[in-house]
């Protein structure tokens, strides 16, 4: 927070407003179910974005530097279209359009941006930096745009103007977590619940281990699950692969014509299930009891929607054989990082079996930290 507000000092010569911040995210469990209008179960990472922002007058026009980059980017209103601008800047250009296309009157502004989040990493760097940028924005234009209906707009920036095709999750996770809270969110609804999740009081610590494998063909492969599922479900006259119970599905895959899509069909149905069981264990206290949900996630989005890659196959794997309940991919996969859910007591031992086993197939080093649950995005001065 302090380097941040510096760093506007020292670039725009002036003071800030104000610092905002929002967090990257881990998910629990539920894994490409929310643009299959299912459910998911992320918590917010201590790690956060940091915007110290000013407003300026005259024509609304933005200035961002970014203390990542050392560089300063600067937009108007003629930049503003689909793809205007790329790179880092276009997460906060795209907030920009989002809220001006749902006719928000968004003051010119001053951002000095800086983060602690891993970028890459599938921690959801992106989704911080836009809610941290929306969050500034709502308060210094003194905005209407109610607490929920932010990671929607959040998510448009992302979709209508970067172009990824991303659900909802990440901005959800970003705005709406809280702190030692997971949050349970049904994803056609939009209906939010915190659950408590205290894993030192239950001796318990989740590792977060970083593969660092490059992401792969993963733009491409996203949009192509996404258009298998969507299909799937056309043809099986659902709306959404969230509509099928686990009791239709045999009948589903029975109706599919590939085994493609009998494949991810039976990921999203399973992996919704999981969702739900997982908060079921976790309500009645036996957090332990999540381990086997977060193994057999893995396994389902190894075998059967096909987005691990080596990497995060043998974190996995590794992390259970030196003693963790349970370890999975989090996030969209093709690279990025695993979750073990381990005794508070075993955190070093499973995370070195783990760099071990990458140093003995030649895999580059990963790193890991512990992650606990921490707030969504807010004003912090
Ligand atoms: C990425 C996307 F951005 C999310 O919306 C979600 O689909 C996730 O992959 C997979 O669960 O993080």
């Amino acid at each position: 927070m302090d380097a941040v507000a510096k760093g506007f000092h020292k670039v725009y010569g002036e003071p800030g407003a104000g610092v905002w911040a929002a967090p990257g995210r881990v998910n629990l469990i539920g894994e490409h179910t929310d643009y299959n209008e299912g459910y998911v179960l992320p918590f917010a990472l201590p790690r956060r974005t940091y915007v110290a922002a000013g407003r300026t007058g005259g024509a609304p026009r933005w200035q961002v530097w970014s203390a990542q980059m050392d560089q300063t980017v600067e937009f108007g209103p003629e930049d503003l279209r689909p793809g205007g601008l790329t790179g880092w800047a276009g997460y906060v250009a795209g907030v920009v359009w989002a809220l001006r296309e749902a006719g928000y009157d968004v003051p010119g502004a001053r951002l000095a941006v800086d983060s602690d989040v891993p970028v890459g990493a599938g921690l959801s760097s992106s989704a911080a930096l836009e809610c941290a940028v929306l969050t500034a924005l709502v308060d210094l234009g003194g905005l209407d745009l109610p607490v929920p209906s932010r990671p929607a707009l959040a998510q448009r920036a992302e979709n209508g103007f970067v172009g990824v095709p991303s659900g909802i999750m990440d901005q959800s996770a970003a705005i709406l977590c809280q702190a030692e809270h997971a949050l349970f969110l049904d994803c056609r609804t939009g209906q939010a619940e915190q659950v408590p999740l205290d894993l030192a009081g239950a001796g318990l610590a989740v590792l977060v281990i970083d593969t660092r494998a490059p992401h792969r063909l993963a733009d491409g492969e996203y949009a192509a699950r996404r258009t298998t599922c969507e299909r799937a479900a056309a043809a099986l006259g659902v709306t959404a692969l969230r509509d099928l119970e686990p009791a239709r599905l045999p009948a589903a895959l029975a109706a599919l014509p590939d085994d493609l899509s009998r494949r991810r069909v039976r990921h999203v149905v399973t992996e919704n299930q999981r969702v739900r069981e997982t908060v079921a264990r976790l309500r009645s206290g036996d957090a332990r009891g999540i381990g086997p949900l977060l193994s057999a996630s893995h396994a389902s989005l190894r075998d059967d929607y096909q987005v691990t890659v080596p990497e995060l196959d043998v974190a996995a794997e590794v992390a259970e054989q030196a003693g963790a309940f349970g370890a999975r991919m989090t996030g969209g996969g093709f690279g990025g990082c695993v979750i073990a859910l381990v005794g508070d007591g075993a955190v070093d031992s499973v995370a070195a079996a783990v760099t071990e086993a990458f140093a003995a197939r030649g895999f580059a080093a990963p790193a890991w930290f512990v992650a606990t649950p921490g707030p969504g995005a807010t004003r912090l001065r």
